[in-house]
């Protein structure tokens, strides 16, 4: 195998305005990488091809159930998390929510495939109801219906032609109300924590369980902050806000959270936790919200919690799980879901941690064929049970976010070994099919919606990143766009910059500074210099382009944030020790 090189670039604080930036001339970038445009070219229509064989497939033998069934080509409307949803005009044994026809939208604005776009908008607008008398889990339903039809209202007022002949009258945006209304009966208890599930006719039924897990209760905070944004009704804002700050409150001495807790007594059931199963989305949506609405709460929170992560769940590249009492390990295990945590890194600029833990799930990768759910460290075996991989997203998100960041060609190169193993091991006539046991790679019948949300989404957006060329995205934990807008924003944080730094417009180039980047960091203007990265106004990179420090004076200035980086005890610079 081929050792990754160096992550290279300073300005990592990506998405916002590297990445901005760099999508803004793809064709210089391709040459520049060394990886070759035909090559990227040929990588972009192979996944093109996975997208429309697995959508297709859902159209054709799926639609409007929930999920493709892609070995019988048939559906299913009975996702154990999500519950059922009914639509009206159609058969009474109608039973879904067209789930994944609403978690391809953003995808096919992300392909430039407007008029499909147009036609599901369409559709789920004369169709979709949520009166139904249906018991579903919480979270699911936020991140995959609600994200999905927030993020596709957004997308729709920019894109859709449908918009602009006056077509498009929000009736996504009424969905999501009316959706996320049906949520708030699952806040009414003692603690503000929701319930797990909830029935969206007559809310939380009697005897329901009163157990729920950290990302369940305290990963809603975008979608229901969004929904407040955009309908101007402040209570799905404060009940996630509520419930994220109430979570926050039981953390332990150690500032680390458990996994399961009871939402009626506000007491930890399960206290062995890491960053996979159960708690993931929790710390991916403490610094998206930061991103988001650019409060100091969500990344005063993120702050402790990272550092927390970091001292009591990380062993070299690897994370794994500990009482958050003592912070004793108790299971040494690699998990598919905590591939995600790279991205998160990489959000926040510590690329070289990024890099070290990326390359050892690509390491599992290789050795497996793909990320197994489960799999013991301490034994280097799969676990007994866990043996599958459900076309998850994870190991892509951060093999995106990572080539964003380093635009290092390595990161394509792994992009290649995804997409290869995906269409040796998962495609099958009717779409793409789950692995069952990755030591065997017999199939399951079952296509996950999110494969078509974030899997193809984010390995898209590695080979062509056009769709953002103009705007500042965060993804949601389903890999639904949300733009950063000023709009949104708190306030603006202090501006800590020494004033020699600041760059002033250059009067031959296009102003590009970002919503966000222009609130953050008021005044950011964006250049491009020939053969260097853009950067905002305020950044200061850090002394060695490795990253590596002695002591602070060695780091600079995010250049999103606009905040001073410091040198981690490993030697290294970043924002998430930044002294305030
Ligand atoms: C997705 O539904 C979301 O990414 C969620 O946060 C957990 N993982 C699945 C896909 O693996």
């Amino acid at each position: 195998m081929r050792s990754p090189r160096p992550a290279r670039l300073a300005a990592v604080a990506l998405l916002l305005a590297a990445l901005a930036a760099a999508a803004a001339a793809p064709a210089a970038a391709a040459s520049r990488d060394g990886y070759g445009r035909a090559r990227r070219l040929r990588m972009r229509g192979k996944v093109v091809e996975m997208f429309y064989h697995a959508y297709d497939n859902y159209m054709a033998y799926a639609f409007p159930h929930d999920e493709l069934k892609p070995l019988t080509k048939g559906f299913t409307d009975s996702l154990s998390e999500l519950g059922n949803l009914n639509l009206e005009h159609l058969p009474q044994d109608y039973n879904g929510s067209a789930l994944t026809l609403v978690e391809s939208l953003s995808s096919l604005v992300v392909l430039g495939n407007l008029t499909e776009f147009d036609r599901g908008v369409s559709w789920l607008s004369e169709n979709l109801t949520f009166d139904v008398d249906a018991r579903v889990n919480l979270f699911e339903c936020n991140i995959r219906l609600l994200g999905g039809l927030i993020s596709a209202h957004i997308l729709a007022k920019d894109y859709s032609s449908q918009n602009k002949d006056g077509v498009y009258q929000n009736q996504l945006l009424h969905l999501a109300e009316n959706l996320g209304s049906r949520f708030l009966p699952a806040f009414e208890t003692p603690t503000g924590l929701p319930y797990a599930w909830i029935n969206l006719k007559y809310g939380v039924m009697e005897n329901e369980t009163t157990e729920t897990s950290t990302s369940g209760c305290g990963s809603l905070i975008l979608e229901m902050g969004a929904l407040s944004r955009l309908t101007g009704d402040p209570r799905y804002e404060a009940a996630a806000l509520r419930a994220l700050r109430k979570l926050w409150s039981m953390r332990s001495s150690l500032n680390l959270v458990g996994s399961t807790l009871d939402v009626l007594s506000g007491n930890w059931i399960e206290y062995s936790s890491g960053i996979g199963a159960g708690v993931d989305s929790f710390y991916e949506y403490l610094i998206k919200a930061y991103i988001l609405f650019g409060s100091d709460e969500y990344w005063d929170m993120f702050h402790s919690a990272y550092l927390a992560v970091q001292k009591y769940f990380r062993h070299g590249p690897w994370y794994h799980e500990a009482d958050i009492r003592t912070g004793e390990a108790t299971h040494w295990q690699l998990t598919s879901l905590q591939a995600f945590w790279p991205g998160v890194q990489t959000l926040l600029g510590d690329v070289a941690a990024a890099n070290l833990s990326h390359r050892e799930f690509y390491n599992v990768w290789q050795r497996f064929g793909v990320l197994p759910e489960r799999y013991l460290l301490d034994y280097g075996i799969l676990h007994p049970t866990e043996k599958y991989y459900p076309l998850r997203p994870e190991f892509a998100e951060s093999t995106f976010y990572l080539y964003q960041a380093t635009k290092d060609p390595w990161y394509l190169e792994v992009g290649e070994s995804i997409i290869g193993s995906l269409n040796y091991y998962t495609k099958v006539e009717g779409g793409f099919a789950s692995i069952r046991d990755v030591s065997t790679m017999n199939l399951e019948d079952h296509q996950h919606s999110f494969f078509l949300s974030e899997t193809c989404k984010y390995l898209f957006l590695l080979y062509d990143d056009s769709f953002l060329r103009n705007k500042n995205y965060i993804f949601t934990t389903e890999g639904h766009p949300l733009p950063v807008m000023s709009t949104w924003h708190e306030k603006t944080p202090r501006l800590d910059v020494p004033t020699n730094w600041t760059v002033v417009k250059d009067g031959n180039q296009p102003i590009r500074a970002s919503a966000l980047s222009s609130k953050v960091c008021p005044e950011t203007i964006f250049r491009q210099n020939v053969g260097s990265p853009w950067e905002s106004a305020c950044h200061i990179p850090d002394v060695f382009p490795s990253h590596r420090c002695r002591a602070d004076d060695d780091c600079g200035i995010e250049s999103v944030t606009c905040k001073r980086r410091t040198c981690s005890m490993a030697g290294y610079c970043g924002l998430w020790l930044a002294v305030y």
